[in-house]
Formats: C-alpha cells, structure tokens, sequence
C-alpha cells in the first residue's frame, strides 16, 4: 500500500503470536519476542497497540484473525513457531479479507527457521527471520510501501509482480541490547500468565519473564540461529531495573531467565547477584531454559543461590560422548555431574533435558543416555526424542541421508515428547521403548521420590503432573 503522504500517521498496529496451547502439556509464557518489538517500534513511531497471544487466550484461528479485523490494524505482525506454521494460511486470509489494505508481516522462529518459504501459500506482504527490533522498525521508516523495501537488509517480501524476493544483507543484529527499551508488558495481562503453566513444572506463581541475552556461541546441530552465534546481554544494571519495575508494577516475586545462555559471561551474573542481594535482598529465580552447566563452577552457583536462584535446568542431552562430539554440543559430561552435585548441595531444584534417538544412535548409546540422567542427582527429566527442525545443520543432515524422513513431519504434534519422528536406524518400536523405560526407571525410583518431594516447593500440587507421566510411559504403545 502506498503511504508516504505527511504529516505521518498514528498507525493502528496489531501484534500476535499465532499457535495454539497444546492440551498435553500447556505450557505458556509471556511472547517476549512481541512485547520487545512493541516497545522498541513505539518509542520511535506514533502508534496505538494491540498484542494478543494466542497461546495464552486459546482462542481458534478464525477468532484470532476476527480480533485483528476489528482493531481495525494498518498493520498485523505475526510471530509463529514451526508448530503453528500450518495456520498461516487462514490466519492471514481471514485477515486479508477484513483488512483488504493492512500490510501482514511475519516473523519469529518458524520464519528464522523457513526463510522465504514462509511466504508461501500464505497473503503476508512481508518476512523478517532473526532478531525483529531493527528490521521491523525499518518497515515503519519505509512507510510500508512497496517502492521503498528494497532497502531493508534480508527482508523478504512480495514484490509489485507478486513474486517473493529477499534482499540481500543480513537481518541487522543489535549490538548494545541496552538500548532497547523494557519489554511491553503492559500491554498483555501478566497476571493471566500466573494460572497457566510456564516452563518449570510448578503451577501458580508470581513470575516474569526475561530474556537477558542473545545469541549462543555453541554449535550444537539441532538448534536454532535466531540470534546470531555472538553473545550479547543486557547490563547487570539494566537487569536488575528491570527487576525491581517488575516487583514494582506488577508484583511478581520471581523472575524466570529463559535465555539460551544466561551464566555465558560469568563476571555478568556475579554483578547481577551482587546487585539483586544489594538492591532487592533477594528474588526467587529460576532458569528454566537452562545453562551451560560444564562451563559453571561452585562459586557461580553459590552467587546465584543467594541471590534467589531455586529452580535450574541442565540440558545433558545425551551421555554419549561420543554423541556429544557429533551432535556439535561437546558437553564435558563429568564436570556436568560434578555441577550438578553442586546445584544439588545447594538445595535447587534441577530439571535436565535429554534427547534420545539421534541420526547413528545406538542401542548402546541410548542405554548410556538413560544411565547417565538415571544416576545422576536430576530432580526432575524430559526425554525427548530428537525433532530436525528446518534451517539447523540436524535438519540438512537429515535431508541429505534420509529425506524420507522428513516426508511425514508434522510440527503441528510438538507437544514436547510427542512428536513422532526416529532418525536411528532402529525400528521406532525400539526407540519408543527406550523413551518410555526412560521415563519409569527415572521416576519411579523411590529415593527420587523422596528427593523431589523433599525439594519441590509445592509437593501436594505434584498428582497434577500424573497425566503427563501417563502419557508418557505410553508413547507408541497405541501404534
Ligand atoms: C520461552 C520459549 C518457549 C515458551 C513460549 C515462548 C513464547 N511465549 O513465545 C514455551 C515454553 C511455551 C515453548 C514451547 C516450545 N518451544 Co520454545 N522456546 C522458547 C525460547 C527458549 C525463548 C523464546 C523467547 O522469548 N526468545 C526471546 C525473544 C526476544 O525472541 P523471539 O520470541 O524469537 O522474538 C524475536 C524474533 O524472533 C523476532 N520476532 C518474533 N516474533 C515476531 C513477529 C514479527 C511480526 C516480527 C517482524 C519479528 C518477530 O523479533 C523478536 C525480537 O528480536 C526459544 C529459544 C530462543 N532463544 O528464542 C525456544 C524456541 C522458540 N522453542 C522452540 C521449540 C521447538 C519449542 C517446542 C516445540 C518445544 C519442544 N521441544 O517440543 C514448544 C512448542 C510447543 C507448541 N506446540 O507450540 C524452538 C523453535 C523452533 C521453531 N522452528 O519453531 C526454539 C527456537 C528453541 C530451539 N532451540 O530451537 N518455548
Ligand atoms: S542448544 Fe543451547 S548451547 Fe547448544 S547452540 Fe542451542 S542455545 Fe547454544
């Protein structure tokens, strides 16, 4: 659409995350990707915003699309996983339909991961993969018109003739992350987010989110790049602001750290602790997305401890050594026990990830994997089985030996473990079954047990888990 008359518009903006809560296991979090890109385009535009997660309200697609048509948006950003790729389509018809001249941008993981795929077979104008804040800003600045995208670094779009073009460049990365303003949290209900579950498996708390960091400096094949392989992070000042505006304003009395790498830069999180003990006391923390753990030592975790820090993740992955060179991941699996005998000392509570079925894997392999998290001092485990998604080195590895495999993939099931896919070459009844002893021989242990319900922090609240356990010690019993 053609808008470059002065003086410039109040724009009517609608901002969305598009995916639905999996009934399995609902897990919702505030969609910080959307609440950073509102506040940033608002410091710098006049604009009335609407941000609606879909996550959160549930709503169906065609509802979503309707609440967009009667904001009356001139323009409708779209941030989607893979798993809600599928959705596109009506989405952005419907809305099409009702807003004949809205311009549709897309943008969060599933474009990060599709690239200029995700224009197809959809009526978005526009994709921005990677970090949003600059390349949507840009959009603003070109007025949406057409004559003036070309400009915008690894934009893709529909040109006039309708074909789908990228310009070249990169999408530009922001080097100081200080300079962006808060997230937008006022303009979501955070306190609806304290009734459904977030990432750890605690119901019904006074949280936030946050995202200090971005960018990781490892390898590991199956991951994403949305942030670029550089580590950049907010100040310790700028966190801890930002901590005491959320106790402020909202009340929350914890704050979960959902960065890739959130202890990346050590010297960071020790003046992060300082200050929160310093300003605050201290504040229930948790790291659900987990850390590095080989890379962490006692005195880390000690700060972080007094600081608050209650719940951490360790991501093992598999136990397999020599799985851990091919994945890329490189994980120093002794001192990551030795962390997590620490973390244990301490009092936390930890949660490890584990993947099971990786391209080669063995019988063996997969018997070690369970081995290494059985006998560790895990609190509490998810056993994945391994999901190649689009545009990771897992994914082209796949694509190049077993394309076949790919064939049948539907994100649209990413419930966590429920995803079917088995890239071993062992029949998937094999596979399942070792995911599914996984489970039993890790929760079933009575002194694990007793450690969880001596840890957790709301022990009677743990029966609400039954179904998940249920359902997951009888993934691929049922065909
Ligand atoms: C927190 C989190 C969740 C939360 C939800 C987060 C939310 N509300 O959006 C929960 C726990 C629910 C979750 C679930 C899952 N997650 Co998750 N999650 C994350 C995590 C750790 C952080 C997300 C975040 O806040 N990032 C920080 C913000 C600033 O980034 P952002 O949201 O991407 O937004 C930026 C850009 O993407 C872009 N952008 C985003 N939206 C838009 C919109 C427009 C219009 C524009 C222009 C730009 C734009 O600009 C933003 C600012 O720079 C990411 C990893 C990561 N580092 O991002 C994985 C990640 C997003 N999750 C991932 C996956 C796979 C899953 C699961 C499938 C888990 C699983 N193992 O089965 C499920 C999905 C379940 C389902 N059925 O949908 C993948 C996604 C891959 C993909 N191609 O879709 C990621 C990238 C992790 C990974 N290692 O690959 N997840
Ligand atoms: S899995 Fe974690 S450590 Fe590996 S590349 Fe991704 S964010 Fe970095």
């Amino acid at each position: 659409m053609a808008m470059s008359s002065a003086p410039k518009k109040r724009w009517r903006l609608f901002l969305a995350s598009v995916g639905r809560r999996p009934a399995l296991y609902p897990l919702t979090t505030p969609p910080i990707g959307l609440l950073y890109l509102a506040a940033y385009v608002r410091s710098r535009h006049d604009l009335d915003i609407r941000i609606v997660d879909q996550r959160l309200t549930n709503c169906t697609y065609e509802e979503l699309a309707r609440q967009a048509v009667a904001f009356g948006a001139d323009v409708v950003g779209l941030g989607a996983f893979s798993s809600a790729a599928y959705a596109l389509p009506l989405v952005t018809r419907r809305i099409r339909e009702g807003l004949p001249k809205a311009f549709l941008v897309l943008g969060g993981p599933h474009v990060s991961a599709a690239e200029m795929r995700a224009l197809d077979g959809n009526c978005a104008d526009a994709a921005v993969a990677g970090e949003g804040e600059i390349a949507f800003d840009s959009l603003f600045q070109a007025d949406f018109d057409r004559g003036n995208l070309g400009h915008i670094p690894g934009l893709m779009w529909r040109d006039a003739s309708g074909e789908i073009v990228r310009n070249p460049g990169l999408t530009p990365l922001i080097d100081d992350l200080d300079m962006l303003p808060m997230p937008a949290y006022d303009l979501i209900h955070v306190q609806a987010y304290w009734k459904q579950q977030s990432m750890p498996p605690i119901p019904r708390r006074r949280y936030i989110s946050m995202v200090t960091s971005r960018g990781c400096p490892y390898h590991c094949i199956w991951c994403h790049k949305i942030f670029g392989k550089r580590h950049r992070a907010h100040s310790p000042e700028r966190v801890v602001a930002e901590i005491e505006h959320y106790r402020r304003d909202y009340g929350v009395d914890e704050i979960e750290f959902l960065d890739d790498t959130f202890t990346d830069d050590h010297d960071r999180v020790f003046e992060i602790c300082r200050l929160v003990t310093q300003r605050l006391g201290a504040i229930a923390m948790a790291l659900p997305n987990g850390i590095r753990a080989d890379a962490a030592t006692p005195d880390l975790f000690a700060a972080l401890h007094d600081a608050g820090l209650y719940f951490c993740a360790f991501p093992l992955e598999t136990g397999s050594p020599r799985l851990q060179e091919y994945t890329g991941k490189r994980l120093d699996i002794p001192r990551f026990l030795g962390n997590l005998e620490e973390a244990a000392r301490l009092g936390l509570l930890t949660f490890g990830f584990v993947m099971l079925g990786f391209p080669t894997e063995t019988e063996d392999e997969l018997q070690q994997t369970i081995d290494t998290a059985c006998e560790s001092r895990l609190h509490l485990a998810t056993f994945l089985t391994v999901v190649p998604y689009p545009n990771t080195e897992l994914y082209r590895m796949v694509e190049r030996q077993h394309p076949e495999k790919l064939a049948g993939l539907d994100y649209r099931d990413a419930t966590f473990t429920y995803i079917r896919v088995n890239l071993t070459e062992l029949p998937d009844n094999v596979l399942f079954a070792y995911q599914r002893r996984a489970n039993r021989r890790f929760f079933l242990n009575p002194r694990r047990v007793a450690r969880i319900v001596r840890d957790y922090p709301k022990p009677h609240l743990l029966p609400l888990y039954l179904p998940i356990f249920a359902a997951r010690v009888t993934k691929g019993i049922f065909g």
